[in-house]
């Protein structure tokens, strides 16, 4: 009897070392231990030399231990089972899925890319509040107290507390803030967004937005600015683009053009994009009025200098054919979406 307990402890201490993570491993042990020759078996047919008294007890040992091997068995088949189950969840060779990249929006495209071809000629940003008061929206840039501008008709009024205020109308009112605050040489960029009290069209919007330029030296002459607006030019409409100026009037500029650019389909012929005149008109810009310098705190006898302004939505509007202003602000992604970024 106590020979028969010893055997199946140790048949119990080897049960339990016996190593049961694969299918294989687990169909040795089964067959070892509860096959129709196996351990359990024999230990059944050893009974038959137990003595009589002693052969309950000992039944009842072999049965417990048979009931061991059995939950052992079956957990170890239940952990197997579990493995290979999600083993075959993971199929390594499946393609992976594609991330879908959003796309840049043609208004930031096209402003990053003003703002780092001004970059490269030593040009610094400045950004200055969208709602601004009288003086840095119109009395500083010299527009006269009965401008049209100045009217509500043009310009959206808000109320600040007790003062009246406007939507800038422009971003000139940054570099005014800058002139007020630095001393020349000054050679700055602001781009932003500006609004006008214009009806909604495909040619017109309440909202847009600009990326103005303006350089404050001694001597800063025309030249500058026409040899800086060609550059301009060439990089962002490629090597063979040349500009032209027209004789214009701003109420801050002093004297002012128009700018075109060759138009960059086909290169001056003409075409129904530049509606047969070769050219296609891209910024405004003009020697700073000495009255603005002035009205700044910058001493115009000393200093001259250059501005120029251009709108970021006409920019696009040529380097991507986008023929309706409405696009750039209704999010259809049908629009958006052919914009891919490079990032
Ligand atoms: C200061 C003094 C002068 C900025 C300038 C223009 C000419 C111009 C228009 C282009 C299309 C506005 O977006 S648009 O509608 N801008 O034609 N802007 S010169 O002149 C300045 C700026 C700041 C202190």
């Amino acid at each position: 009897m106590i020979e028969l307990q010893n055997k199946i402890a140790e048949l119990a201490e080897e049960a339990k070392k016996a190593e049961l993570n694969d299918k294989a491993k687990l169909e040795e042990f089964r067959i070892k231990f509860l096959g129709s020759k196996g351990l359990v078996k024999q230990l059944f047919s050893e009974l038959k030399t137990v003595p009589n008294e002693n052969k309950r007890e000992a039944g009842q040992h072999i049965n417990s231990f048979k009931l061991f091997i059995e939950e052992l068995f079956e957990s170890a088949k239940d952990l197997v089972s579990e493995k290979s189950e999600k083993k075959e969840q993971i199929d390594f060779t499946r393609p992976g899925e594609a991330v879908l990249l959003g796309s840049r929006h043609p208004i930031s495209l096209v402003r990053e890319e003003i703002i780092a071809i001004f970059s490269k000629i030593g040009f610094v940003i400045s950004e200055g509040p969208e709602i601004e008061d009288d003086w840095h929206n119109f009395s500083a840039l010299n527009f006269p107290p009965e401008h049209p501008a100045r009217d509500m008709q043009d310009t959206f009024f808000v109320e600040k507390g007790e003062k009246e205020m406007a939507l800038r109308t422009h971003t000139s009112s940054v570099q005014v803030r800058i002139m007020e605050n630095q001393k020349p040489p000054i050679r700055t960029i602001s781009p932003g967004r500006v609004y006008r009290n214009e009806a909604i069209s495909a040619r017109a919007h309440c909202f847009f937005h600009q990326v103005e330029g303006l350089y404050i030296d001694k001597k800063v002459s025309f030249a500058d600015l026409k040899q800086t607006l060609l550059y301009f030019a060439k990089d962002l409409f490629g090597e063979k683009a040349q500009i032209r100026m027209r004789p214009s009037y701003f109420p801050f500029t002093e004297p002012s053009a128009e700018v075109d650019v060759s138009c960059t389909l086909c290169n001056g012929k003409g075409c129904n994009v530049c509606k047969y005149t070769g050219w296609l008109e891209i910024m405004g810009c003009g020697m700073v009025d000495p009255n603005v310098l002035e009205a700044c705190g910058i001493d115009s006898t000393i200093y001259s200098g250059f501005a120029f302004g251009m709108g970021v939505e006409r920019i696009a509007q040529l380097k991507y054919r986008v023929n309706d202003l409405r696009l750039y602000s209704e999010n259809d992604v049908r629009f958006l979406q052919q914009f891919k970024s490079a990032l």
